[in-house]
């Protein structure tokens, strides 16, 4: 895939290191398509903290625009990529992480970002999540879990929390949530790690170092979505969500929730599990050259 068909999106400027217009400080309008606002959130949407953390830390790590690459499904969170001044793909309900396989397998050298809301990454895209995960492709997945559709208005997901209501859930949901970084370490995510959005300085360190990690990295972002969840289970405004958050929050992780139905209310958060194995497109780079040989033929 060239360089030219990454750039689907006008405005971005080759070789344009954000950080060099503001002296190195965070300035999130350098990341932004500023042309597309408004933007379409709801006010107090936790979405829009999440955005701001990821791009705080694509920043801190220096990455130039156009060596990174946004792969998002669809969704509110899915929206998000639509704003950053990148290069970007606003793609299918489930399948970002697919387009990001395919687009880190032909061009490794860029950064791939996949943006996902916990619909799209655990109910409809649940499979591309589990294999992305057994293949240990370096990409990070970023998953703002607010335990809702809200895009589609607010029906059931696959983490919603128990006795909560949505609109498929006019009496109180009655399935345990799942807990998704279980999911994707289970699966083999070398990387996993859950931050709340109120920590934005933690949530940007988490997302900082599972972009630097050499293989698949899956990310919970804790998230709100103030507007239908937030109003339908009277959560209160949208400071009284995060903060809600915060009393949410697990003293220290000791492994054992994973049996636990997860619902709200006993997250552990920061980096869950790190590990080292082989990368997906180096390890079968290196198988290839070991059973085809070098540009000669010759078998090594
Ligand atoms: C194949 C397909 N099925 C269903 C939809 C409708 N749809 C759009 S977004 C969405 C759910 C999004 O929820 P989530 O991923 O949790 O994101 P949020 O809006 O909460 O950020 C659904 C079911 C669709 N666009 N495509
Ligand atoms: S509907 Fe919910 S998730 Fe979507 S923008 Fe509004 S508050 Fe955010």
């Amino acid at each position: 895939m060239t360089e030219l068909a990454l750039n689907l999106k006008d405005g971005i400027k080759t070789g344009d290191k954000a950080g060099a217009q503001s002296d190195d400080k965070f300035e999130i309008r350098d990341y932004l398509r500023l042309d597309l606002f408004p933007h379409f959130l709801c006010p107090g949407c936790g979405h829009g903290i999440a955005l701001r953390a990821l791009l705080w830390a694509v920043h801190d790590l220096d990455i130039e625009k156009d060596q990174l690459a946004v792969v998002s499904g669809i969704g509110c969170s899915g929206r998000l990529s639509a704003y950053i001044d990148a290069n970007t793909f606003h793609t299918t309900h489930g399948r970002p992480i697919a387009f990001a396989t395919g687009l880190k397998l032909a061009r490794p050298d860029l950064e791939v970002i996949v943006i996902t809301g916990d619909g799209d990454c655990l109910a409809i895209g649940g499979n591309h999540l589990i294999h992305a995960a057994r293949r240990n492709l370096n990409i990070t997945c970023v998953m703002m879990n607010n335990e809702v559709y809200g895009m589609t208005g607010g029906q059931v997901s696959p983490t919603t929390s128990l006795d909560r209501f949505t609109t498929t859930t006019p009496l109180g949901n009655q399935e345990p949530g799942f807990d998704a970084c279980a999911l994707a370490r289970g699966a083999g995510a070398t990387f996993v790690g859950r931050e709340v959005t109120l920590q934005t300085t933690a949530l940007k360190n988490l997302i900082q170092e599972g972009i630097s990690h050499d293989g698949f990295s899956f990310i919970e972002v804790i998230s709100d979505c103030t507007e239908i969840y937030g109003r339908k289970n009277e959560l209160g405004s949208s400071p009284e969500m995060v903060l809600s958050q915060k009393r949410s929050i697990l003293p220290k992780f000791d492994g054992t929730a994973v049996d636990k139905p997860f619902r709200a209310g006993n997250w552990e958060t920061g980096v869950l599990s790190r590990t080292e194995r082989p990368e997906y497109y180096q390890a079968y780079r290196d198988h290839c050259h070991k059973m085809l040989g070098d540009r000669s033929g010759t078998k090594q």
